[in-house]
Formats: structure tokens, C-alpha cells, sequence
């Protein structure tokens, strides 16, 4: 593939919504440079190419978008020739399954393991310094997650992916990514309630795909944030140099939770 298209990506290996669009950069075979910013830590020019101030943010030499799903439909558009794995199921009725479980995964799923789990858990200790509230994590822990660990129990496959491709489709990449983000902040579940969900999660984290950024999250989490980019290049993250980073957080359009 030509490197002229230098695809760049702003936003943090933790973030489940930037791991979404890696991964389907990876199994397309796209290489890109990353601009490792937290959210809430971007400049004025930040503001400026994500109105919402959200990662991730996508560039290349045609377009900068926001949000990942309309940056990984891009990237199925214009990278879509035989020489390309397609990201979305042939079949039509399963292409808009897989575009549900997307949506699923970044909304529904989005709000319980982020907006109020890895918020209580990660974000407010580490980027706001608050305590956490100890019954927004019991009841995300107890009630919420449940209901999706629930909902995917029975709708995942006991084995191989969610629908009949010989490889991972947006679906999957969308379900797991949030996944790692509970596991990176060691919730602990029941699992043997959820066989099927915990063996297909732990089967498409196993992808190569999902791993080769493991690395890159570990230097990410043990790193004081201001510390990330450096901390990142020196473990040979494929880091920019440019940054729209800033060292002091900023509250983006959707930071107020009416949880938080
Ligand atoms: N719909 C967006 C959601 C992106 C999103 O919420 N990203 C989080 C990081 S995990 C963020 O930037 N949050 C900062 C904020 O909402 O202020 C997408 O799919 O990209």
C-alpha cells in the first residue's frame, strides 16, 4: 500500500472507541501515527477538528473525521478492493446486524462499562483527582453490566465470530474493545454465569489484532499522563510529532455526566 495516504490518529491506546478504530486499521493492513492524547486533553486546535472534543479524531490526505464508527466506514469505503479484508459481513441482513452491535456496543455498552464504571474506577481519580462514588461502582458492577453480560450470553456464538466470516467484523471488534477497558481496570465478575460471553471475549481479545496494542496500553496505564507520548515512542508506539496535547485536563461537551 502506498504510505502517501498517512493516516493519523489522535487519542489514547485506552480509550475503547481508538482501540476500535487500531484494530480495524490493523486487520486492513493500514499503518498509521498516533497523537496518544487522553480526552479532555487536547488544545484550542483540538477543539477545532473534534467540535465534541472526543477521541478519536482521523486524518488523512483527504478527510478528518470524528467518531469511530464513521471513521471505520470510511476506511471499509475506501480501502474495499480484493486486496483488503472487509471490517462489515458480505450478507446484507448481517451487515445490519454487525452496524446494531455496533451501535450497541458504543452507546449502551459505552455508557455502563465507561461513563460509569471506568469513570468511577479511572477517570475521576486519575484525570480529575475525586474520589470515586463507591455505589455508582456497585450498581454498574451488580445491575448494569449484567444487563448487557445478559443480553450478549445469549446472542454471541460459542465458538468463532459473530457472524459466518472467517474473520472478525465490527461487531466483534466493537463488543471486545469495551471489554479490555473492564479488564484494564481489574473488574471482577462472575464469570462462570456468562461462559459464552466471557469465552467469545477472551477469544477475540486473543487476536493478534487486539494484542500488539496490549503493549502499548500497559505503557499507556503505567505513566503519569503528561509522561504517555515519550513513555509511549521510547516503547516503539508509532507516536507523531505533532501534538495537540495540552497539560492540564479541560472538560469536553459531554464530560457532565448526570452520574458524575
Ligand atoms: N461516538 C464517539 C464517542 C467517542 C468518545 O466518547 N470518546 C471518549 C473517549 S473513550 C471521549 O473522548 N470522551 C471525552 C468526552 O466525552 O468529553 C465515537 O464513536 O468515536
Amino acid at each position: 500500500m502506498s504510505h502517501m495516504n498517512k493516516v493519523r490518529i489522535i487519542g489514547s491506546y485506552l480509550s475503547p472507541y481508538v482501540r476500535k478504530v487500531l484494530v480495524c486499521l490493523s486487520i486492513k493492513g493500514i499503518p498509521y501515527e498516533i497523537d496518544p492524547i487522553i480526552p479532555f486533553y487536547g488544545n484550542e486546535e483540538f477543539s477545532k477538528l473534534s467540535p465534541l472534543r472526543r477521541i478519536p479524531v482521523f486524518t488523512d490526505d483527504k478527510v478528518t473525521l470524528c467518531d469511530s464508527s464513521v471513521i471505520c466506514q470510511y476506511l471499509e469505503d475506501r480501502y474495499s478492493s480484493s486486496n483488503f479484508v472487509s471490517i462489515y459481513p458480505n450478507d446484507i441482513v448481517n451487515r445490519a446486524k454487525a452496524r446494531w452491535y455496533e451501535e450497541y456496543a458504543d452507546t449502551y455498552i459505552g455508557n455502563i462499562f465507561i461513563w460509569q464504571y471506568y469513570n468511577e474506577v479511572v477517570i475521576k481519580p486519575f484525570v480529575w483527582k475525586k474520589k470515586s462514588d463507591q455505589i455508582i461502582v456497585d450498581r454498574s458492577l451488580n445491575i448494569e453490566i449484567p444487563k448487557v453480560l445478559q443480553y450478549l450470553e445469549e446472542n454471541v456464538p460459542k465458538e468463532g465470530y459473530m457472524f459466518d466470516e472467517k474473520h472478525a467484523t465490527i461487531a466483534d471488534i466493537s463488543i471486545t474493545s469495551f471489554f479490555r477497558n473492564l479488564f484494564i481496570a481489574n473488574a471482577k465478575f462472575d464469570v462462570e454465569r456468562y461462559p459464552f460471553t466471557f469465552s467469545y471475549v477472551n477469544r477475540i481479545l486473543s487476536l493478534s489484532y487486539f494484542q500488539s496494542l496490549i503493549p502499548f496500553e500497559k505503557i499507556s496505564i503505567a505513566s503519569p499522563i503528561p509522561n504517555h507520548r515519550t513513555a509511549l515512542a521510547k516503547g516503539n508506539a508509532p507516536i507523531s510529532n505533532e501534538t495537540f496535547g495540552i497539560d492540564k485536563p479541560k472538560p469536553g461537551a459531554f464530560s457532565e455526566r448526570p452520574s458524575s
